[in-house]
């Protein structure tokens, strides 16, 4: 059990995360307010990318993390996604975010989005790994990871109280994914930095992270302390400090989620002025 208690382990994450402010942002956002049923369809610019966006959503945030890990100019137009506009189902008939949209071409779908990045955008930094058989061994740990650790994930936070079985489950998939580091011997998945298996993973461990930080609960240091040194690496990451939430903002919005009252916007203080 950690001596530090949670509230100064929050106010410690407080002074890093203005400490990351100062990073450089290359995404603009359209609507920082989620736009709801009624808003119009904020015009799209010749050559702009676009990102349709929420603020808290772990599969969007995969996306803009290979956005701004590729140095990818984009915008973001954020939805409320309890009162969705109509044109978000024009984007993506199934109405979930993130939804890529260039030139008239739609992607959605974040693993999707990310490898059409990725092959898109090939004098940019490469996120998947270059050997074949390296990057379905790849998919293959993240197809592991999204039953194992993503599935139970949603199901403990959507349970009102303690769900054992399913954090069973989640602490076996952690173990999983840290065994995998321990084999490659690398300081992250991709190797000397982070790469596309880091970054569509990283969105649930930061969560999973945040969530320890605030019931003062030493999963990761226990049972997968590889993982839990890997997470400290990958917080100094430039695009992982770009989108990272604050455990006390994630706790409010998982409050809302919870008790079915969400709230999009207005759950973090604004961004200083530089
Ligand atoms: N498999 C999808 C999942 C996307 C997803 O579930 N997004 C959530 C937000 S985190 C959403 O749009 N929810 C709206 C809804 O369920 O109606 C992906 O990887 O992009």
């Amino acid at each position: 059990m950690s001596a530090i208690r949670p509230v100064t382990r929050i106010l410690f994450c407080t002074r890093r995360h203005l400490h990351n402010l100062l990073s450089t942002n290359i995404s603009t956002v359209m609507s920082e307010e989620h736009l709801a049923s009624g808003d119009p369809l904020p015009p799209l610019k010749d050559g702009t990318i676009r990102l349709y966006s929420m603020r808290y959503c772990p599969y969007a945030q995969r996306s803009r993390l290979a956005l701004l890990a590729k140095g990818i100019q984009y915008e973001t137009v954020n939805c409320n996604l309890k009162y969705k506009p109509k044109w978000l189902f024009e984007k993506n008939p199934k109405g979930l975010v993130p939804v890529l949209e260039h030139n008239g071409k739609v992607v959605f779908e974040s693993l999707i989005v990310n490898d059409y990045l990725d092959q898109a955008y090939l004098g940019k930094r490469r996120l998947n790994n270059q050997d074949i058989y390296l990057k379905a061994v790849d998919d293959m740990v993240m197809n592991v990871f999204n039953g194992r650790v993503v599935h139970p994930f949603f199901r403990m936070f959507a349970a009102a109280k303690k769900d054992k079985a399913n954090e069973t489950k989640m602490i076996k998939g952690l173990i999983f994914i840290d065994t995998e580091l321990k084999k490659r011997g690398t300081q992250f998945y991709g190797g000397s930095q982070p790469g596309m298996l880091d970054y569509n993973m990283w969105p649930f461990l930061e969560r999973l992270k945040n969530k320890e930080i605030i019931t003062g609960e030493t999963i990761f240091s226990d049972k997968v302390p590889l993982l839990d040194k890997y997470i400290n690496d990958m917080m100094e990451d430039g695009p992982v400090k770009e989108t990272y939430t604050l455990p006390e903002v994630q706790l409010k919005w998982t409050t809302g989620y919870v008790s079915g009252n969400l709230q999009y916007d207005g759950l973090e203080e604004a961004k200083p002025k530089l």
